[in-house]
Order: C-alpha cells, then sequence, then structure tokens
C-alpha cells in the first residue's frame, strides 16, 4: 500500500503504524498476533471515563481536544487493546458544520429541525472541500487537534477514524431524534427521491470531510459506522444508500488507508457493503465469520464479532465463544477480534481486559 499523499510525519509515512497487527491484518498481511480493539470500548463502562465527562457534556468532549484525547487513550491503556477509536460522535460533524443538534443523555442525538422537505436540505449549512479554508474546514481543527494529540501519545498503537454513514446520518436528521425502525427516513427515500438524494449527497460529504480531517491529522485506519443499515432491505441499500456510502469511503481512497464499514443486523448486506468501496468489513454478532467470509468469497478482511451478551457470561462459556470466534475469524485473509457491535454500558472492565489477554494469547 502506498501512503505518498500522506503528510510526511503521518505514522503510516514514518512506518510506526505500518507494521501495527491491526494495520497488518486489515490488510491481509500475515500480523505478530491477532488484533482486538471494541466498539464503544470508551465510554460508561470504564469508571475513569465517567470521572473526566463530570460537569462536560458529551459534544463538548467531543470539541475540547486535550478531553478527547484522554478518553480515547484510556480504554488502550487499561485493555491494552491493539487500536484507538478516536473518542467523537457521528454527528460531530454535523454539529461544527452548524446543524441545530445536541446529544441528550441517555437518548442520542436531538435535532432543532428534523429534515423532510427540499427547503429544509437547501437550507443545511454549505460544506466547502477539505482543505479550502471555508467554514466546515476550520470548524473541524478541534477534531484535528485531537487527533493530533492522541496520536503523539499511542505511539505504535494506531488511531482509527470514524464517521457515521450517509444512511444512518440521515436516519436521525429526518427523524429528528433516534428511532427503532428508522421509518421516517425509508419512507422519505420512496416518497421524495429527490429530497432523499440530495440529503444523502450532504451526509456522504459531511461524513468524509469529517474522515479526510482525521486521518491527515494520524489516523492510520477509517471505520465507516453504518448502525442502522440492517432495517434496509437490500434494494433500498443497494439503490438509495450505498452510493453515500461509497462516496464517503472514497474520501480517503487516495491516502492509501484501510476502510472498515460495519453495519449491524446486516447480514444480507455484507456482499454490496464491500462493494460500496470498503477494504474490510465489520461483522455483527449474528453472522459466523466464517459464513460472513464465504457470503463475500472470501475477498475482505472481516473484524467482529463477539456477542456483547457473552461478556456477562460464566468464564468458561465466555472463553468457548471467544475461541470459537477466533476459529472461525481464521478463514477470512485478515481477521480484527471486536464485539458484533457496542460494548454494553455495564460491561465488567476486568472481564474485558480477560478477553483481551485471552486474544493475545490464542490469536
Ligand atoms: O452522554 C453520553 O455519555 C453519551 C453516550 C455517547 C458516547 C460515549 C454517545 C451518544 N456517543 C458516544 C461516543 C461514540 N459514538 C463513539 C466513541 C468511541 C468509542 O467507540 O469508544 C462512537 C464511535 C460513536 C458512534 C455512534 N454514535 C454511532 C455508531 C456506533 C454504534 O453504536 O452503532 C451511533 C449510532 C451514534 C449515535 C449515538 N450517539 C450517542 C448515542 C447514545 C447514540 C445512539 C442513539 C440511538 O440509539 O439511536
Amino acid at each position: 500500500m502506498s501512503f505518498d499523499a500522506l503528510p510526511a510525519d503521518h505514522p503510516l509515512a514514518t512506518g510506526v503504524t505500518a507494521d501495527a497487527p491491526l494495520v497488518a491484518a486489515l490488510e491481509g498481511r500475515a500480523a505478530t498476533h491477532r488484533p482486538v480493539w471494541f466498539m464503544r470500548q470508551a465510554g460508561r463502562s470504564l469508571p475513569e471515563y465517567l470521572k473526566v465527562r463530570e460537569g462536560t457534556t458529551m459534544l463538548e468532549s467531543c470539541l475540547k481536544p486535550d478531553l478527547a484525547a484522554e478518553i480515547t487513550l484510556q480504554p488502550v491503556r487499561r485493555y491494552g487493546v491493539d487500536a484507538g477509536i478516536f473518542f467523537s460522535d457521528i454527528v460531530v460533524p454535523l454539529k461544527v458544520a452548524g446543524v441545530g443538534v445536541d446529544i441528550a443523555p441517555g437518548v442520542g442525538p436531538v435535532f432543532d429541525h428534523p429534515i423532510r422537505t427540499m427547503a429544509d436540505v437547501d437550507a443545511l449549512p454549505a460544506l466547502g472541500e477539505p482543505g479550502d479554508g471555508g467554514a466546515m474546514d476550520e470548524a473541524l481543527e478541534p477534531v484535528r487537534e485531537a487527533v493530533r494529540l492522541t496520536v503523539a501519545q499511542l505511539g505504535s498503537t494506531p488511531l482509527i477514524g470514524f464517521a457515521g454513514a450517509p444512511f444512518t446520518l440521515a436516519a436521525y436528521m429526518v427523524q429528528g431524534r433516534p428511532s427503532r425502525d428508522h421509518m421516517a427516513a425509508r419512507e422519505l427515500m420512496w416518497s421524495a427521491p429527490e429530497v432523499w438524494e440530495a440529503l444523502v449527497s450532504w451526509t456522504s460529504r459531511a461524513a468524509g470531510l469529517f474522515l479526510r480531517a482525521q486521518v491527515l491529522a494520524g489516523a492510520s485506519a477509517v471505520q465507516l459506522f453504518d448502525s442502522w443499515a440492517g432495517s434496509l432491505s437490500e434494494k433500498a441499500y443497494v439503490e438509495k444508500c450505498a452510493g453515500g456510502s461509497r462516496a464517503a469511503l472514497m474520501a480517503v481512497a487516495d491516502l492509501g488507508v484501510p476502510r472498515i464499514h460495519f453495519a449491524a443486523n446486516a447480514g444480507h448486506l455484507l456482499d454490496p457493503m464491500g462493494a460500496a468501496g470498503a477494504t474490510a468489513l465489520g461483522v455483527d454478532y449474528r453472522t459466523p465469520l466464517d459464513e460472513a467470509s464465504r457470503a463475500v468469497g472470501g475477498r475482505f478482511p472481516l473484524q467482529g464479532n463477539i456477542d456483547p451478551a457473552m461478556l456477562a457470561a460464566p468464564t468458561a462459556t465466555l472463553e468457548a465463544h471467544v475461541l470459537d470466534v477466533l476459529r472461525r475469524g481464521a478463514e477470512a485473509p485478515g481477521h480484527v477480534v471486536n464485539l458484533g457491535h457496542g460494548m454494553p454500558p455495564h460491561a465488567d472492565p476486568d472481564v474485558v481486559k480477560r478477553v483481551v489477554e485471552l486474544v493475545h494469547e490464542r490469536g
């Protein structure tokens, strides 16, 4: 892989993270051990997180570079995982662009004005181009600063940057808040196709700019969280959403970093998700990794997929499950161990640490 388009001091360009187990596995190369990290490894499951977050709202925390860096590093220190996941949120690029959104405690993203019409889309802030010094570019500076601070302390452990996929972002924007079935967005794509297309075009640019800012500032891989894509039929995904995901991922393709594409509940979408600009696929806990690998013709390194509920199981049950994940994951051309969705807030950090040790010993 060529990293010529990255800044000369980027940890992939200097070689500091180029042979890290995470990067090697995501490129389908041999790694010294099976790498492991966890979606939502930072956050409420860690007492040190609850402590530093006291008195600061979620979005404020994301935009305070030293705090975001500290929270990103906490699980790396505690667990010895093979990657940091940048502490931020999928709505941060929207917030810094000027969209009226907040994260309500215990709820999630809540928008001042749900997007339903072309006038609503037209009223969204202009996004500009990366590096053009425009409003979005400047507003992303706290994100770049947080990434730089984090990467300086991570050393040879790679940082994963991320963004919400265009559909998942649009699902929140159309509904105006979290929803169970994302019906408002799924209706809009068929009832007002031109509004949907304009909205997805906007969200894919926002996601692409957010990813690009993180990579140029030092992230060694990216993950696109298409968390709610599993609610879509294959037809809706392919016709209405995959193009936006592809545009977001292609915004960093010239930089040469691995591009992970994850969706929950999406065993039926693995093939089109791979075709949408990914170099690796995140698999939720419902589809065994050997089956997932066969479903995509063995063409992609895979990430996953310990069942988060298993973290509550007796040790022997959990260990047998982790070993089963390792065995099935070995069928893919590369395997990064992860949970099959986010860390439960009540997960026991000591149990999580034992999982990391087990993966490092046996993987
Ligand atoms: O008050 C709080 O502490 C807020 C809880 C919280 C946290 C810790 C939210 C609100 N976001 C985050 C951080 C976050 N969000 C990370 C950080 C890094 C890490 O993984 O350790 C990441 C990667 C995200 C991404 C994110 N935000 C996703 C995709 C991941 C997934 O779980 O599928 C989604 C869907 C969101 C929206 C969101 N933000 C917050 C919540 C509670 C939600 C979900 C709301 C819903 O159920 O729809």
